[in-house]
């Protein structure tokens, strides 16, 4: 927990799921001595999460509830600059936004569909990385900092209703993996966390607001937790800085693959 004391750390889509676990779970490890950038669209919903953190950890930690839509590069490029100066010494980043749009198959899926998973879950991921990176690059030993990728088992398993977001995944991997070696000169930190399935707004926003189609997909399953990937993601952020915690995959216990589930009738 010391590991993290006083570190600035940025978090993308933390106004749901993954991303605002992880927030809870920054926060609950080390109450006394932290700054959290809570980033998405949503910027009430991460007013709400800043003040039910507050409730639970009182005022040790400072939180930045900052409206930022990582698909949109002009707001990444200013993001930075836009921030108050004793927020800008950032130390860690945390590139969870991203999303799933439909189920569709070639050629039916939507060209905006298509456009909205790359624009967010790849070109927003690879800009805020290059918003960021200057920071950590200025420091000495040629660098230091910690980038957090959310990645997924689908980068590694494309399937059948997922091509758009199986690529976007597979370039989030790719592109991590590539970072890792340009960097490793530096003391920067480059993760990806690969989550299996978790119950997040994740299914909700695949079918477009249709709950009953959502919930279909954890019926007779069980699901991770966004907790379960926060408790992993500060795991890896806390080791000593000599320790890269490179790639990790976790599934729930029933899971065995991109859509290998056991699922009781
Ligand atoms: P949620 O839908 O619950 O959360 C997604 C978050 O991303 C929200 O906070 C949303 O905030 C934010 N977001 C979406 N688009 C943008 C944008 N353009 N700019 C900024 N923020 C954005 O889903 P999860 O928590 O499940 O997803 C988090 C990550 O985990 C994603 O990258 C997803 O691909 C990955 N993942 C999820 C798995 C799962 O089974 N749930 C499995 C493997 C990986 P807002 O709408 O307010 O902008
Ligand atoms: C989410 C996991 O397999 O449901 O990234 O697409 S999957």
């Amino acid at each position: 927990a010391k590991r993290l004391e006083g570190k600035t750390i940025v978090i993308t889509g933390a106004s749901s799921g993954i991303g605002r676990s992880c927030a809870f779970e920054f926060a609950r490890t080390q109450p006394d001595n932290l700054r959290l950038i809570l980033t998405a669209r949503r910027i009430d919903t991460l007013r709400d999460v800043a003040a039910k953190i507050r409730e639970l950890v009182g005022t040790g930690v400072q939180i930045l509830p900052f409206q930022l839509d990582v698909s949109n590069p002009d707001e990444v490029g200013s993001f930075v600059s836009n921030l108050p100066e004793e927020w800008r010494d950032i130390d860690i980043l945390v590139n969870n936004a991203g999303l799933v749009k439909g189920v569709a198959k070639a050629p039916e899926i939507a060209e905006e569909d298509i456009d909205i998973m790359f624009k967010t879950n790849v070109t927003g991921l690879i800009n805020m990385t290059q918003a960021i990176l200057p920071i950590f690059k200025k420091r000495a030993d040629g660098g230091a900092g910690d980038i957090i990728n959310i990645g997924s088992i689908a980068g590694r398993e494309p399937y059948a209703g997922g091509s758009i977001y199986c690529a976007t995944k597979a370039a989030v991997r790719s592109f991590t993996d590539s970072l890792r070696k340009e960097l490793v000169s530096t003391r920067i930190r480059i993760m990806e966390v690969d989550p299996g399935q978790v119950e997040t707004e994740f299914s909700v926003v695949r079918f477009y607001g249709d709950k009953a189609k959502a919930d279909a997909v954890y019926a007779g399953v069980d699901p991770l937790t966004p907790d379960d990937i926060a408790e992993v993601v500060v795991f890896v952020a806390g080791r000593r800085e000599n320790v890269v915690v490179a790639d990790t995959l976790i599934y729930p216990n029933h899971q065995a693959g991109a859509g290998v589930l056991h699922r009781k009738s």
